[in-house]
């Protein structure tokens, strides 16, 4: 069995100021250095997931039938059983489906995700790690020194939107794409050079980083954060709705800064999926940094449930 290798990307700049152009409270702020997925998860990986934790049964059901439906990427064959264990393939068995997008997916399987990635892989657990509290929204929280996690409601947009050399000083844009007018929903690699390119509208999904015509990437080089597929936070919005942001290839709509939106943590869809975020490696400036954030995540375990609340607790290992 292969090891998921998930490609990060530096979100630097800590102590940024909070766009407060849509917002009172502000979103975008971020005290310290994180990582962050280059693209969405993966079918691919995923399906390393779920080859390694849902072969004989399924009790927290992580694979969902309509992963084979037309805008999904992942079959299994097999019995579910210890004499017949399920393995989990491309569908159609075209290895191109590992490189979209992993959809039909909950808040609860990105995070069980997110365990087993800081536990090792492998038999690691799902169920502690990053998160406690699974399938319970008012007790679900990160926990300091998690080491992959899904992105707070901030986290996801400061790396889509922030730019620290954004003409005219650091700011926001308002789409991932560096640009403040809604990119092309052309075919990849995407051909408009003004507004840059993104997956909306498109009624099709694309292998991940598939838009590659300039500018596609935020500052940061995350790429697909407008479109694609909605991407799960893990910010609790208001009864077990959990926040979204981005859109998707559904919709030309939701790509931009303005536009939160959230669901019940445990729907799974066509059009919603997640990436996840890391600790960073510090750099020795960034140590005094290091010391503050594992307090600031001590402070953050028990979990209050209003947004404003909630902060990173990445330890910068
Ligand atoms: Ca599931
Ligand atoms: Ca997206």
């Amino acid at each position: 069995m292969s090891a998921v290798d998930m490609e990060m990307v530096p979100v630097g700049n800590p102590g940024n100021a909070a766009d407060t152009r849509h917002d009172p409270t502000g979103f975008g702020a971020v005290p310290y250095v994180y990582t962050i997925g280059k693209y969405e998860v993966t079918n691919g990986q995923y399906r390393e997931f779920l080859n390694a934790k849902a072969t004989v049964g399924d009790p927290f059901g992580l694979y969902n039938e309509l992963m084979t439906s037309s805008y999904g990427g992942i079959q299994r064959i097999g019995l579910g059983t210890d004499e017949s264990p399920w393995t989990y393939l491309p569908k159609d068995f075209d290895p191109i489906y590992d490189l979209w997008p992993v959809n039909f997916v909950s808040v609860w399987d990105a995070a069980r995700f997110a365990n087993w990635l800081h536990n090792g892989q492998g038999d690691g657990d799902t169920e502690q790690g990053t998160y406690v509290g699974l399938d319970d929204e008012t007790v679900f929280a990160r926990q300091p020194g998690a080491r992959f996690a899904l992105p707070t409601e901030n986290e996801w947009y400061k790396a889509a939107y922030y730019d620290p050399d954004k003409p005219g000083g650091p700011g926001y844009w308002e789409y991932p794409t560096r640009t403040d007018d809604r990119p092309s929903g052309d075919a990849p690699p995407g051909a408009d050079f003004v507004r840059g390119s993104a997956n909306h509208g498109t009624s099709a999904l694309f292998p991940v980083g598939a838009y590659t015509a300039k500018p596609s990437t935020s500052a940061y080089g995350t790429y697909d954060q407008g479109g694609s597929l909605w991407e799960w936070n893990e910010t609790f919005v208001l009864g077990d709705f959990f926040g979204l942001r981005g859109g998707s290839f559904d919709n030309i709509y939701g790509l931009d800064a303005a536009h939160q939106d959230s669901y019940p943590a445990f729907f799974e869809n066509r059009i919603m999926g997640f990436r996840l975020v890391g600790a960073a490696v510090p750099e020795p400036s960034t140590l005094a940094l290091a010391a503050m954030c594992a307090l600031c995540g001590a402070a953050i375990a028990g979990r209050a449930r209003k947004r404003s609340h909630r902060t990173g607790a990445l330890n910068q290992l």
